[in-house]
C-alpha cells in the first residue's frame, strides 16, 4: 500500500492491522488526518468512522468495541481539550483491561513545549492512564508508533496513545529505510493461547482435586472458555459464581450459576464464599476482601493472563499465568472426578430459594414503581440474542439481582471504574457491532443527563442503518442519584437534596423530539406493556420509568439488626421536613423489613 502523507499511511496501517471502526470527533489539531481520512472514505477504504457528541463517549465507545467485538478498539481526537476528553474512557480500558488505540492531534512539532493555544504536555497527560503513549516527531517513526500502539494494547489488554502533530499530519510519508537507529515493524498479533507448565498445573490439580467444596470465581478473563468452565465445574461438583464482568461468561441458567457475589451479589454466592474449602479463581480480578473466604480457610488456585493479578485479592497456593481456555483445557485430563454432588446440590437449591426470594422483592409494592419489578420483567423479555448495558447507579444492582443472561447473550458496564454515562456508548457501540442484535441501555436519569441524553442524537443519525432497529433505553427515572443517597444514608448522613436531585424532565417526550418512540410508564400494570412495545417498535425507544428511589439496595446478606439499625440510621439522619424521607418512610421501612424478613429466613429457618 503506498500512502502519500504521514495521515494516509497511519489510516492504511490501522486497516492491515484489521481495524475497521474509528469513534472520532475533529478539531483544527487533527485536521490534517481528518482530512485524510475523508480521502479515504471517498476511496472506499474498509472503515466506518463514527461521530458521537463528546470525545468522552467516543473512548468509552471504544472501550466497549474491545468488549463486544474482542478487537482493538480506536477512538481519534484534536489536540488539547478533546484529547483530555478522552481520559475517562481511556481509564475505563485501562482498568477493565481492553485494547485500545487513541490517535490524538497535537499543535505543531515547533510549538511543542511552548504553551500556546491547546498545547499541552500530552505525553505527561496520558502517561498515566496509557501503557504506550508516543508522539510520532519524523514521517519515518510513524510506522514504528502505530504499530507498537496496536499490537501493545492488544498483547498488555491496555489503553495506547499516538500523538501526530499537524504538521506531521499533512507530511511526505517517508519509509523507514536501513539507518542506524531506524526501526521497520511490522504488523500481526502473537497469540496469546499460553498454557502453565505442566509441573504448575500438576500442582493446582492436586489441590483442586483434594477440595470437597470448591467455589469457582469467574471474571471477563474467562471470555471465551465457557464450556471449559462448566467442564471443570462438573468434574469438581464446584459452584459458579461469576464476576459482574463475567455474567455472560457463564449461561444463566446452568443451575449452579449462584450469579454474582457481593453488594449486588446472591445470596447462595456469599455463602458458597462463606464455606468453601477451595477456591478457583478464572480471569477474575474481583477486588471486595469482605466477601472473599478468610484466609486460611480455602486453599487457592488462579488463573490469569496477566501475572500482576495473581495473587493480588487472595493468597492463592497455586498461580498459573495463562489464557483461561487453554490453561482449563490442559488442567481437565489432571482432574478426577467429584461424585459427592451435595456441594453443588446445596448451590442449586440455595439458587432455588434466591430466585424466589428476588421474585417477591421485585414483586414489592412500591411508589410509584419498583425498579425491581421494572428488571424482573426485562429479564422474562430479553430476546435470545439480546446485548444488555448497565449503569453504575442502582441499575448495576438490579442488573445483578435480576437479570440471567442466556448463553448468545452478553452484557457489560464499566466495571473498575464504574464510571456513571458508560450504559450509553457501551450500548450504542454494541449497536454498531451488532446491528442485527436487540441492545438494551439500562440507565439512571442523573447519567442519562450527564451525556446519555446527547448520545440520542447519534442514535437519531444513525437508526436507519441498522438492520434490526430495537435498540431500547430504558431510563430508570427517580429524580435522584438515588445509589450515592442510600450510600449517605449508610455512613449516617442525611440524603442531601442539593446534591442528590436530578431535575425532572420529560425524557419520552425528548425521544419524541428526536423522531424516536418514547413510553412514560408511571403505573406498575403499564411495565409488561411498555417492555413488549419497545421490544416490537420499528424504531429506538426511549421507555422513561418512573420508579421508587426509596427501594433500597440491600445486599443479600444483611442481617435483620443490621437491616434495623439501618431503618433508625435513617430516620434520625434525614430531616423531618424532607418530603422525599416523610413521604417514603412507610414505603422504605416496609420494604426494608420484607427483605429483613426473607433474610432471616433465608439464614435461620428455624427461628421463623
Ligand atoms: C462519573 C461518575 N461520577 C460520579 C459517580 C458516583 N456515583 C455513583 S452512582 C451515582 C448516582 C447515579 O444516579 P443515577 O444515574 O440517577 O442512577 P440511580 O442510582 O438513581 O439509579 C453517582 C453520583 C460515578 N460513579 N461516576
Ligand atoms: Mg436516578
Amino acid at each position: 500500500m503506498s500512502s502519500s502523507t504521514v495521515s494516509d499511511f497511519v489510516i492504511d496501517r490501522l486497516i492491515e492491522w484489521d481495524l475497521h471502526r474509528f469513534y472520532g470527533f475533529p478539531g483544527d489539531g487533527i485536521g490534517g488526518f481528518d482530512g485524510a481520512l475523508e480521502r479515504a472514505e471517498s476511496a472506499g477504504k474498509a472503515f466506518r468512522y463514527i461521530r458521537p457528541t463528546h470525545e468522552e463517549i467516543a473512548a468509552f465507545m471504544a472501550c466497549a468495541h474491545a468488549k463486544f467485538t474482542g478487537e482493538v478498539g480506536v477512538c481519534i481526537a484534536t489536540s488539547g481539550p478533546g484529547a483530555t476528553h478522552l481520559l475517562t474512557g481511556l481509564y475505563d480500558a485501562k482498568m477493565d483491561n481492553q485494547p485500545v488505540v487513541a490517535i490524538v492531534g497535537q499543535q505543531g512539532r515547533v510549538s511543542l513545549g511552548s504553551d500556546t493555544q491547546q498545547q499541552l504536555d500530552l505525553e505527561r497527560v496520558f502517561a498515566d492512564v496509557a501503557g504506550y503513549v508516543q508522539t510520532v516527531t519524523t514521517p519515518m517513526q510513524a510506522q514504528l508508533v502505530v504499530d507498537r500502539a496496536v499490537r501493545i494494547a492488544r498483547a498488555q489488554r491496555c489503553p495506547t496513545v499516538v500523538i501526530l502533530p499537524a504538521d506531521i499530519q499533512n507530511a511526505d510519508m517517508e519509509e523507514p529505510t536501513l539507518e542506524h537507529w531506524v526501526s521497520r515493524t511490522g504488523v500481526g498479533h502473537a497469540s496469546t493461547e499460553l498454557t502453565p507448565p505442566e509441573s504448575e498445573l500438576r500442582r493446582a490439580a492436586e489441590v483442586l482435586n483434594a477440595g470437597s467444596k470448591v467455589a469457582m470465581l469467574v471474571g471477563q478473563g474467562a471470555r471465551g472458555a465457557t464450556d471449559e468452565v462448566i467442564a471443570v465445574a462438573e468434574k469438581l461438583g464446584a459452584g459458579v459464581i461469576t464476576a459482574l464482568l463475567g455474567k455472560d461468561v457463564v449461561p444463566g441458567d446452568l443451575p449452579y450459576h449462584t450469579q454474582q457475589v457481593g453488594l449486588l451479589g446472591s445470596k447462595p454466592s456469599y455463602d458458597m464464599m462463606q464455606d468453601c474449602d477451595t477456591l478457583l479463581m478464572v480471569g477474575s480480578n474481583y477486588p471486595y476482601a469482605e466477601f472473599l473466604p478468610k484466609s486460611g480457610q480455602a486453599r487457592g488456585v488462579q488463573i490469569d493472563l496477566s501475572s500482576r493479578h495473581l495473587s493480588l485479592r487472595y493468597p492463592m497456593e497455586v498461580n498459573l499465568a495463562g489464557d483461561a481456555k487453554a490453561t482449563l483445557t490442559a488442567l481437565l485430563p489432571l482432574l478426577t472426578q467429584q461424585k459427592d454432588r451435595s456441594w453443588q446440590e446445596q448451590a442449586i437449591e440455595g439458587m432455588k430459594d434466591w430466585n424466589e426470594v428476588t421474585e417477591r422483592e421485585a414483586m414489592t409494592k412500591a411508589d410509584p414503581i419498583n425498579p425491581r419489578y421494572v428488571y424482573h420483567l426485562l429479564n422474562e423479555r430479553l430476546p435470545h440474542n439480546s446485548i444488555v448495558t448497565a449503569d453504575a447507579g442502582s441499575t448495576a444492582d438490579w442488573y445483578g439481582h435480576h437479570i440471567k443472561l442466556g448463553r448468545d447473550m452478553r452484557g457489560n458496564l464499566s466495571g473498575m471504574l464504574a464510571s456513571m454515562l458508560a450504559a450509553m456508548p457501551y450500548a450504542v457501540a454494541a449497536k454498531f457491532a451488532f446491528p442485527d442484535r436487540p441492545v438494551v441501555c439500562t440507565i439512571g436519569d442523573g447519567a442519562f443527563q450527564m451525556l446519555g441524553m446527547n448520545e440520542l442524537i447519534t442514535v437519531k443519525r444513525h437508526w436507519k442503518t441498522w438492520d434490526d432497529p430495537r435498540f431500547i433505553v430504558m431510563v430508570l427515572h427517580n429524580d435522584d442519584l438515588t445509589q450515592v443517597s442510600w450510600e449517605m444514608r449508610e455512613v449516617g448522613d442525611p440524603r442531601w437534596d442539593t446534591s442528590q436531585r436530578v431535575e425532572d424532565m420529560d425524557y419520552a417526550g425528548y425521544a419524541e423530539l428526536l423522531g424516536l418512540r418514547g413510553i412514560r410508564v408511571d403505573k406498575p400494570d403499564q411495565v409488561a406493556d411498555a417492555w413488549d412495545a419497545a421490544f416490537s417498535a420499528d424504531r429506538p425507544v426511549v421507555l422513561d420509568i418512573h420508579t421508587d428511589p426509596n427501594v433500597p439496595p440491600l445486599p443479600a446478606h444483611i442481617s435483620f439488626a443490621e437491616a434495623k439499625g439501618f431503618l433508625a440510621t435513617l430516620v434520625k439522619g434525614d430531616p423531618a421536613e424532607s418530603a422525599v424521607i416523610r413521604n417514603s418512610l412507610r414505603a422504605v421501612g416496609a420494604q426494608l423489613f420484607a427483605n429483613a424478613r426473607n433474610v432471616v429466613s433465608r439464614v435461620t429457618p428455624d427461628k421463623e
